[in-house]
C-alpha cells in the first residue's frame, strides 16, 4: 500500500491541489472523481460475430450475440488446438547450412533460396489451428420476434459483464453474462417478467465436429477429441487433444426437463447457467497429457461454482475484475456522445465526427481484452485473436506469430497497469526454450534456443509456412523485449533472475553462435529476412526475401544484448559470455540511411518489392526499441521519412500496421500525426464491436492502439519520464490516472488547453525520479510509497 502522506513539493502545489479537489475543476485528480461509465452498447442484436461482445477470464471466452428468439453464445477454451507436438526441424538443415550461407554471402541468392527451401523449411510440414469450442444456443420460444421493443445490449468494461434486455408482449426478458476468473466458470443469469415465466426455453450446446453432447444430471456434457486426418495435409494424422465442457442450470425456480441433448425450461422467472470447459493440454510439456481428465475438470469447476448463489458469483467476479480495470482511468472529454449506440458512434466517426470519448473507450477496451485473454486462470498468452475464435480453421490458425503480432499484444501490458497479464507470456517463453534448444542445435549447430516467425501451443520452433514467410531465426530474440520490459516497469528481481533472464540469456547464446563474419569482417545473421518484405535483387531484377544481416536483426540484437549487459551491471556478474556479447556488439553492421533518405531495410540499399509494405521492421529501433531517438537526429528524421515513404505507396493498410505507425509517431513526438493515424485506425480497421480488423479480425491492432494512446501521454524508455510527449489538439483538456512508468512509478496527469496542470506520482520503488515536460525537467529523490505532486511548470 502506498504511503498516502502527501509530500509537499511546494506550498503552491498543495494549495493548488486542494483548491481543485473542492472546486471540481478540470485539474482535479481523477482518483477522487467518480469513475466514468465504460460501456459498449447497442440497440440491436449482433448481426454477425463481429458485432457480438466478448467476455473472458484469461482462459474461457464467449461472444455474446444478444439475438432475440434464438440466442447464440459462441464459446472458447484457450488451449483447444488441432495438431500435436511434432519436431518440425528439417533434418538436413545443419549439413546444408554452410553452403546456404556461402551462397547468400557470395550473392547467389537464387541458388540459396532453392537450397533453403529444400533443407531449412520445416519437415514435416505442419500447420494447424486454434479451434472454437462451440456454441450455446438458447431458444426463448418467443412466438413473434418482431414484436420486440426496448432492446438494449451492452458490455460493461468495468464490471466485465455483458447484458441483453428487451420487451415482448409477454414481458421483459433480460440476461447477463460474465466469465469469472475467481471461479473459473462462465455464468449466464436470465430473468423474465412474463406472467407464466419461461415457456419452452430450450438450451443446446453444439460443436460442428469431433464431439458428442449428452444431457445428464440436470446439465449438458460435451465430450470431444480432435481428430486430424491424413487428407487434411496439415500434419500427422491421429486422435489428438481431448476436451470437454459442462453446462448446468442452477438456482432455477421452474421445471427443468432433460431431452437427449437439450435442456428445456418451463415456468419460473430466473435461471442461472454455469459453464466450464477443459482440455488435456499441459503447458510445461507443450503437449497433451493422458493423465488429465478434461471431463472431470469441467464437472468439478461447475460443481464448485454451484455452491454459490448467482449474486455471490457475480460479486466475486466484479470484486476481482473492477479493481483491475479501475487501476487506469482516462478522460479525453466529449462524453456527450456516450448516449449514442457504439456501432453508430463508430460509423459517425468514420464519417468525420469528432469523438475523443470513443477513443478513450477504445483504449480501455484494449485493456479489457488483454485482461480477458492473458491472465490466470489461463496459462497461455493472448494469441492472434486473444482467446475469441469462432472457426475450426481460423485465419493464420489464430496462432502465435512472433514477427510483430504477439509482441504487439503485450505493448500495453505494463504501461496500462496490467502487470499480471505478462505472466502467461513468461511461462510460454520458458516452455518454448525446450523445443527451441533442439532447433538451435539441430538446424544451426548452435547453443541456446531459437524459434522462427510463428508457433503454436505445441511449441513448434522450426520454419513454418514456407521460406518466404518463416526464415526469421530471431523471432524468439524479439520476444525477449516484453519479458525484460516487465522487469523495467516492476523491478521485480525474482521475475528477472528466475524467469526472464535465463530465457534471455539462452536467446543471446543462440545469437552468438548463429552470427557469422561477412567479407567486411562484420558479424551478421544469415540466413534471415526482413519480415515479410521482399527486395529486388539488382543482378536479376527478381524478388527475394532470404538475405543476411537485415536491419531488424541488428536492432533486435542491440536491444537484447543491451538488456543482458544492463542486468550484469546491476548484479555485478562477470563471465566470458558477457565479453563475447560486448565484442559482438562492436562488430555488428551499422544501421544506415539509404540514397532515398530512409533507413535501409536491408544491409544493401535494395529497392523494396513493396515500398508500401505493412511491416516496417527497420524502424524497430524507434519503437518498440530505444536506439532511434531525438538524440540521434539524423536517424530520427530518416525514420520519419521511412514512414512517409510507406504511406506514399499505400502503407498502413492493416490494423496492426496502423497501430504500429501511431506508436512510431508518438515516439517521433508528433502529436498530430499520431492522432491522425489513430483516427484512421478507428475509421479503417475497427469492427462494430471495436475489435481490430486486419481484415479479418486480429486482436494485435487493439493492443497496439491501446499502447499508442499511453505512448502519446507518457513515455519512459529514455531513462526519464516524459509527460504528455505527443498530446494532440483534439484532446486539449483531459486527465489520465494510473499509468505506469519504468522504474515502478505510477502516474496521474491532468491537463487543460494542452498544458499540463497537475501530475501526481506514486513511487513504488523509492528510486530517483526524473520528469520532463515541454523542455522543463525536475529531478527528485523519492522513498518507497511516497506520493509527489507537481503543478504547472513541474513546480
Ligand atoms: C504477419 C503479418 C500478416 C498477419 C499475420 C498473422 O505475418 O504479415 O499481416 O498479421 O502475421
Amino acid at each position: 500500500m502506498p504511503n498516502e502522506k502527501l509530500v509537499p513539493v511546494s506550498a503552491i502545489v498543495c494549495s493548488f491541489f486542494s483548491l481543485c479537489l473542492f472546486a471540481s475543476c478540470g485539474h482535479i485528480s481523477a482518483r477522487e472523481a467518480d469513475p466514468l461509465p465504460l460501456k459498449l452498447w447497442y440497440d440491436q442484436p449482433a448481426a454477425d460475430w463481429n458485432e457480438a461482445l466478448p467476455v473472458g477470464n484469461g482462459r474461457l471466452g464467449a461472444m455474446v450475440f444478444g439475438r432475440i428468439g434464438l440466442e447464440r453464445i459462441q464459446v472458447n477454451e484457450e488451449s483447444l488446438w488441432g495438431g500435436s507436438n511434432v519436431n518440425n526441424n528439417n533434418p538436413g538443415a545443419s549439413e546444408n547450412l554452410p553452403e546456404i550461407r556461402r551462397l547468400i554471402l557470395d550473392g547467389d541468392i537464387p541458388k540459396a533460396k532453392i537450397l533453403a527451401e529444400e533443407h531449412l523449411l520445416g519437415d514435416p510440414w505442419v500447420d494447424n489451428s486454434y479451434r472454437t469450442l462451440g456454441d450455446i444456443f438458447i431458444d426463448f420460444g418467443h412466438d413473434d420476434t418482431t414484436a420486440v421493443t426496448a432492446y438494449h445490449r451492452e458490455l460493461d468494461l468495468r464490471k466485465g459483464v455483458a447484458s441483453v434486455s428487451y420487451e415482448t408482449p409477454q414481458g421483459v426478458y433480460a440476461y447477463e453474462m460474465f466469465s469469472s476468473a475467481p471461479d473459473d466458470v462462465m455464468v449466464l443469469h436470465m430473468t423474465t417478467t412474463a406472467p407464466d415465466g419461461f415457456q419452452n426455453t430450450t438450451i443446446a450446446l453444439t460443436r460442428v465436429e469431433h464431439t458428442f453432447v449428452d444431457a445428464m444430471s440436470g446439465g449438458l456434457t460435451m465430450i470431444g477429441r480432435i481428430i486430424d486426418d491424413e487428407a487434411s495435409g496439415h500434419g500427422p494424422a491421429g486422435a489428438h487433444m481431448r476436451f470437454a465442457s459442462r453446462l448446468e442450470v442452477s438456482g432455477y425456480d421452474g421445471i427443468l426437463t432433460q431431452n437427449s441433448n437439450t435442456l428445456v425450461l418451463n415456468g419460473g422467472h430466473s435461471a442461472t447457467l454455469l459453464f466450464s470447459a477443459a482440455t488435456n493440454y499441459d503447458l510445461p510439456s507443450m503437449d497433451f497429457d493422458r493423465g488429465i481428465d478434461p471431463h472431470q475438470r469441467s464437472m468439478d469447476l461447475v460443481a464448485k461454482a454451484s455452491e454459490y448463489s448467482y449474486q455471490e458469483l457475480k460479486s466475486r467476479h466484479v470484486d476481482d475484475h473492477l479493481p483491475i480495470m479501475d487501476r487506469v482511468t482516462i478522460d479525453l472529454g466529449g462524453h456527450e456522445r456516450d448516449s449514442i449506440p457504439t456501432g453508430r458512434r463508430l460509423s459517425e466517426l468514420q464519417q468525420g465526427a469528432s469523438d475523443p470519448a470513443l477513443k478513450a473507450l477504445y483504449f480501455q477496451f484494449g485493456r479489457y481484452l488483454l485482461m480477458g485473454s492473458s491472465r490466470a486462470p489461463g496459462v497461455l498468452p493472448a494469441n492472434l485473436q486473444g482467446i475469441w475464435n469462432e472457426h475450426i480453421w481460423a485465419p493464420w490458425g489464430s496462432d502465435y506469430h512472433v514477427n510483430i503480432n504477439i509482441q504487439m499484444n503485450y505493448w500495453p501490458a505494463n504501461v496500462t497497469n496490467l502487470d499480471e497479464t505478462v505472466s502467461p507470456l513468461g511461462d510460454f517463453m520458458s516452455a518454448i526454450t525446450v523445443p527451441g534448444a533442439v532447433t538451435a542445435r539441430d538446424m544451426y549447430g548452435a547453443g541456446g534456443w531459437a524459434m522462427h516467425h510463428t508457433t503454436d501451443v505445441f511449441g513448434k520452433t522450426g520454419v513454418m509456412d514456407g521460406i518466404h514467410w518463416g526464415m526469421f531465426p530471431l523471432g524468439g530474440a524479439w520476444m525477449m523485449f516484453p519479458l525484460y520490459r516487465h522487469y523495467e516497469y516492476t523491478l521485480d528481481t525474482d521475475w528477472l533472475l528466475n524467469r526472464a533472464y535465463p530465457v534471455m540469456r539462452g536467446s543471446a547464446e543462440f545469437i552468438l553462435d548463429f552470427l557469422v563474419e561477412d567479407d567486411e569482417g562484420r558479424l551478421v545473421t544469415v540466413p534471415s529476412y526482413s519480415p515479410e518484405n521482399s527486395y529486388i535483387l539488382p543482378e536479376t531484377g527478381e524478388e527475394y526475401r532470404i538475405t543476411y544481416g537485415p536491419t531488424m536483426d541488428i536492432q533486435i540484437i542491440r536491444e537484447l544484448f543491451g538488456y543482458i549487459l544492463d542486468v550484469a551491471d546491476n548484479t555485478g556478474e562477470e563471465d566470458a559470455f558477457l565479453d563475447r556479447l560486448r565484442s559482438a556488439l562492436e562488430r555488428l553492421p551499422e544501421v544506415r540511411i539509404g540514397a532515398n533518405g530512409t533507413i535501409m531495410e536491408w544491409i544493401e540499399d535494395y529497392d523494396e518489392a513493396e515500398p508500401g509494405h505493412r511491416h516496417i521492421s527497420h524502424l524497430l529501433g524507434l519503437h518498440p526499441g530505444t536506439h532511434i531517438t531525438r538524440d540521434t537526429p539524423e536517424m530520427f528524421e530518416a525514420a520519419r521519412r521511412t514512414i512517409e515513404r510507406r504511406f506514399e505507396h499505400g502503407g498502413g493498410h492493416t490494423g496492426w500496421s496502423m497501430a504500429w505507425i501511431i506508436n512510431f509517431y508518438a515516439r517521433l513526438l508528433d502529436a498530430e500525426a499520431a492522432h491522425h493515424h489513430f483516427r484512421l485506425l478507428l475509421e479503417q480497421s475497427t469492427l462494430p464491436n471495436l475489435f481490430d480488423t486486419h481484415p479479418p479480425f486480429q486482436i494485435d491492432g487493439n493492443f497496439g492502439g491501446t499502447a499508442a494512446v499511453a505512448e502519446m501521454l507518457l513515455q519512459s524508455h529514455l531513462g526519464y519520464i516524459q509527460l504528455l510527449p505527443a498530446l494532440p489538439e483534439a484532446w486539449s483538456t483531459g486527465r489520465v490516472t494510473g499509468l505506469k512508468a519504468r522504474g515502478n512509478f505510477e502516474i496521474d496527469i491532468a491537463w487543460e488547453e494542452q498544458q499540463l496542470t497537475e501530475v501526481r506520482v506514486i513511487s513504488h520503488s523509492g528510486r530517483p525520479l526524473t520528469l520532463e515536460y515541454n523542455g522543463q525537467r525536475v529531478e527528485q529523490e523519492t522513498t518507497t510509497g511516497e506520493i509527489l505532486i507537481f503543478g504547472p511548470g513541474l513546480r
